[in-house]
């Protein structure tokens, strides 16, 4: 693996599931990252990406710095022929040879602005980072995915599965704020890729891009979808179509225990933090069937797994 900017980037992705799941129970590759770095910069918050990434990366004898973008770094320029008399101080040509100089590899979070979807789609932060660093690039999450996340859903529900085929379901829910696709765009990805019965539910107006959903089956209806359901995936978004805004939605999306009891006794999963009685009910996330505290523990194993096929690929 050359970089981890998509899930595309796994050339094999059973064997890395099956990787993650044999470092979790043995950590057979800890004196990899010996006087290895990486370096993590933030243009926005995180918990578990932040210390999950820096826990697997020190479970590979890395040594990690860690820098908040945007709030201690230089205001940076992306546009290439910039003229920059304004507020921009450095310009990411610079600022990525530099941090190539200190680390080996460079991880990146950076969400859309969700304004612009064409700006967003051309993940100018993430291709810009890949562009001019000369070490690998990671995407803690950018404008249109969450491959890390992704990865650990992936790794989740190959550990936590009852069927060979289970079926999964994606649900949207309501949020206060608008949110990005990226952790949908990633999940949906994802699961077009292992054995699973895969369906979306969301409202009239909250589509994902369909260049990712392709073929996967997307009801209106909650209830319909939630029929049998194995897994169900509880997430907001805003719209792709009204870019960025949320537009009114008449029903109740909220995943509560009404309607966990129209599924098969599924397991319910969201990739944190969630908003308690909004996104989900207290009723559910404190029951057994919530999965969220396991799956963001596997953030660990999914970071170091990838972290070490980066490794891995520099040394050949
Ligand atoms: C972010 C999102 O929905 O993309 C990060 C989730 C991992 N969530 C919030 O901003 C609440
Ligand atoms: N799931 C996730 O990426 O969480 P953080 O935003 O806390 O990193």
């Amino acid at each position: 693996m050359k970089n981890y900017i998509s899930f595309r980037d796994i050339e094999n992705l059973e064997e890395l599931i099956s990787e993650a799941i044999e470092l979790k129970k043995n950590n057979s590759a800890s004196g990899l990252g010996k006087e290895k770095t990486l370096g993590m910069l933030f243009f926005n918050p995180s918990l578990r990406t932040r210390l999950s990434t820096e826990k697997a990366a020190k479970l590979l004898g890395m040594e990690v710095m860690v820098m908040n973008a945007d709030k201690n770094g230089w205001a940076l320029e992306f546009e290439d022929g910039a003229i920059m008399d304004s507020t921009k101080a450095e310009h990411i040509k610079e600022a990525a040879g530099v941090l190539s100089q200190y680390c080996d590899l460079i991880a990146v979070r950076a969400f859309p602005n969700l304004k612009d979807r064409e700006k967003d789609e051309s993940e100018q932060v993430m291709n810009s980072f890949k562009k001019y660093a000369s070490v690998p690039v990671i995407n803690l999450e950018s404008a249109t995915g969450h491959p890390l996340q992704a990865l650990t859903d992936a790794i989740t529900i190959s550990e936590l599965k009852k069927s060979q085929k289970p079926k999964v379901v994606l649900t949207w829910a309501p949020h206060p704020k608008a949110l990005p696709q990226s952790v949908p765009n990633s999940f949906a990805e994802i699961m077009q890729k292992v054995d699973v019965d895969f369906v979306i539910a969301n409202p009239e107006g909250y589509d994902l891009n369909p260049h990712i959903t392709r073929d996967v089956k997307v009801f209106h209806n909650q209830e319909d979808a939630l029929k049998d359901a194995d897994f169900v995936y509880v997430k907001n978004w805003s719209s792709y179509e009204n870019y960025g805004q949320s537009p009114e939605v008449d029903k109740n999306w909220t995943f509560d225990a009404e309607k966990l009891k129209g599924t098969n006794n599924a397991k319910v999963m969201h990739c944190l933090p969630v908003r308690r009685n909004v996104v989900i009910a207290d009723e559910v996330l404190d029951s057994d069937n919530s999965i969220v505290i396991h799956q963001a523990g596997n953030r660990t194993f999914a970071a170091q797994a990838v972290l070490k096929r980066l490794l891995e690929n520099k040394e050949n």
